[in-house]
């Protein structure tokens, strides 16, 4: 474990010890061109969900001390030492803080969606935890604000479900990655009764998401319910946000002090994390890679939801010790690394705003980016 944190810290912290010798063949991984997908990954991040997921990637791949993965307490020190300052993570919190509009309760514009500017929150709690000025409560109230505005304004479904969309109600899977998870660690970090029942309503979420997206018969989720223009193929990106989200929640109640209250939940968590592997690694084709809709032979192959369905199912690995997907992990790991070209540029994606097509010549998908930065954490933990 030692050795894969410092690994972490010197592969994707060059500012610090960019001459260090790096042991990469304990890895495989060529770490300059890791360092170049980062460097993209931060440039070409703009909508709230990319800079949201941003800051996790670069939390789990370069401060992975602060992260739920790690058996270290949840509870982020008073203060972040020098050499684990997570600058660039608490950087885009102060952007997104300084960005706020006056009067609005959201972390960002979401531009239409519930959940996206949610996906902020986890920077954002861990710079109030950690900031310096104890009389700067901006970064609280606007954490307070975001959670209010998911419970109390957004639309919901009849079951309960907070839609993923502000006009109407509309359940995406996507959903599952950007909300309870900032839920969840907002109740965790209170540490009382009332943070359990705020852990219990990102539990909550994820469960009634589940009764309206998964499809048992092929043991995936659909991608949108509850639209007017309905998704219900089998999405890749869609059941790797869902898997994803579900697995920071889980490692999120494993290390917050209702791990054992919470028991039950994390079982199910386990089980609907599980579900989704043996769905999407039955359709891996020969080569790794996953199709942009899993299950349609006609689908085209996408690297991106790859590489975070990769990164979930080593977490899941190491958090639950069921090794069964491993093997599929592991030639997806493959897969993704041959598809990033010198430039550190993840090649054969979806288009993220345009998820029946493949990115376009000469443009990159953001949270592609960030996919690999989370895939290059899991396998240093692996
Ligand atoms: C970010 O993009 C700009 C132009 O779009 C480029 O000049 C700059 O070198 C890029 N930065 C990094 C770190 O790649
Ligand atoms: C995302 O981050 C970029 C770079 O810091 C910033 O320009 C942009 O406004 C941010 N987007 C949102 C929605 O906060
Ligand atoms: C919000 O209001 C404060 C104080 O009036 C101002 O300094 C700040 O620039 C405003 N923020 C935005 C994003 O408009
Ligand atoms: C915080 O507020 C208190 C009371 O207003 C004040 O005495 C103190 O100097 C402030 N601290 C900082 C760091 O601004
Ligand atoms: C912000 O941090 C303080 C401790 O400095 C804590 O008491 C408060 O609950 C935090 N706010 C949120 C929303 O977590
Ligand atoms: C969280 O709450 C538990 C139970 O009340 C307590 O034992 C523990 O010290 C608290 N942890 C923190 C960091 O406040
Ligand atoms: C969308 O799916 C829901 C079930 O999730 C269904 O009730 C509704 O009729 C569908 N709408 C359309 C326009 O197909
Ligand atoms: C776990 O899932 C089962 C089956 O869906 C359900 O009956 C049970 O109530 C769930 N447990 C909790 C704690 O939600
Ligand atoms: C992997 O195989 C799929 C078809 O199964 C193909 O479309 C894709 O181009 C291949 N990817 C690479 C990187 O060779
Ligand atoms: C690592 O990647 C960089 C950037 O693409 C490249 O210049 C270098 O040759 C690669 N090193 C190895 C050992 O493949
Ligand atoms: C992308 O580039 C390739 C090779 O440069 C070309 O064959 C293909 O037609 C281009 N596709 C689009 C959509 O422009
Ligand atoms: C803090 C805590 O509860 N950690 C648990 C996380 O899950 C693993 C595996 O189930 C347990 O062994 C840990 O005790």
């Amino acid at each position: 474990m030692y050795w894969c944190r410092l690994y972490a810290a010197i592969v994707l912290f060059p500012a610090l010890v960019s001459s260090a010798p790096v042991p990469r063949a304990y890895l495989g991984l060529n770490t300059t061109l890791l360092r170049l997908v980062r460097d993209n990954a931060v440039n070409i991040s703009t909508h709230s969900w990319e800079n949201g997921t941003l800051a996790e990637a670069l939390t789990e791949a370069e401060w992975p001390r602060l992260t739920p993965y790690m058996p270290v307490s949840i509870f982020p020190p008073a203060r972040l030492p020098w050499w684990e300052n997570a600058f660039d993570v608490l950087s885009i919190a102060e952007t997104t803080i300084d960005q706020k509009a006056n009067g609005t309760l959201p972390l960002a514009n979401g531009e239409g969606s519930v959940g996206d500017p949610a996906s902020l929150g986890q920077a954002v709690l861990l710079y109030n935890w950690t900031r310096a000025d104890l009389n700067d409560t901006r970064f609280s109230t606007a954490a307070g604000d975001q959670l209010g505005y998911l419970l109390n304004n957004a639309p919901r479904a009849p079951s309960g479900a907070i839609s993923h969309r502000v006009s109407d109600v509309e359940l995406w899977a996507d959903f599952v990655y950007m909300a309870p998870p900032f839920i969840a660690y907002f109740g965790a970090l209170q540490n009382d009764s009332g943070g359990l029942a705020i852990l219990q309503i990102a539990y909550d979420q994820i469960r009634l998401y589940r009764d309206a997206l998964f499809d048992a018969d092929a043991s995936l989720w659909r991608h949108i319910a509850l639209s007017s223009s309905n998704d219900t193929g089998h999405w890749a990106t869609g059941n790797a946000w869902a898997a994803a989200g579900m697995m920071r929640v889980w490692a999120i109640i494993n290390h917050s002090s209702f791990s054992s209250q919470m028991q039950p939940q994390k079982n199910n968590l386990t089980q609907w994390i599980d579900e989704i592997l043996t769905g999407v690694w039955k359709y891996q084709q020969s080569n790794g890679t996953l199709l942009n809709y899993v299950d349609q032979p006609d689908s085209f192959a996408d690297s991106s939801s790859t590489a975070l369905l990769a990164a979930t199912t080593f977490r899941y690995s190491l958090l639950t010790y069921d090794g069964k997907h491993d093997t599929a992990a592991l030639q997806a790991l493959s897969l993704v690394w041959q598809s990033i070209d010198k430039n550190g540029w993840l090649l054969n994606t979806v288009d993220p705003e345009a998820w029946t097509q493949p990115t376009q010549n000469g443009t990159h998908s953001p949270e592609g980016q960030s996919f690999v930065l989370l895939l290059a954490a899991a396998w240093a933990a692996f």
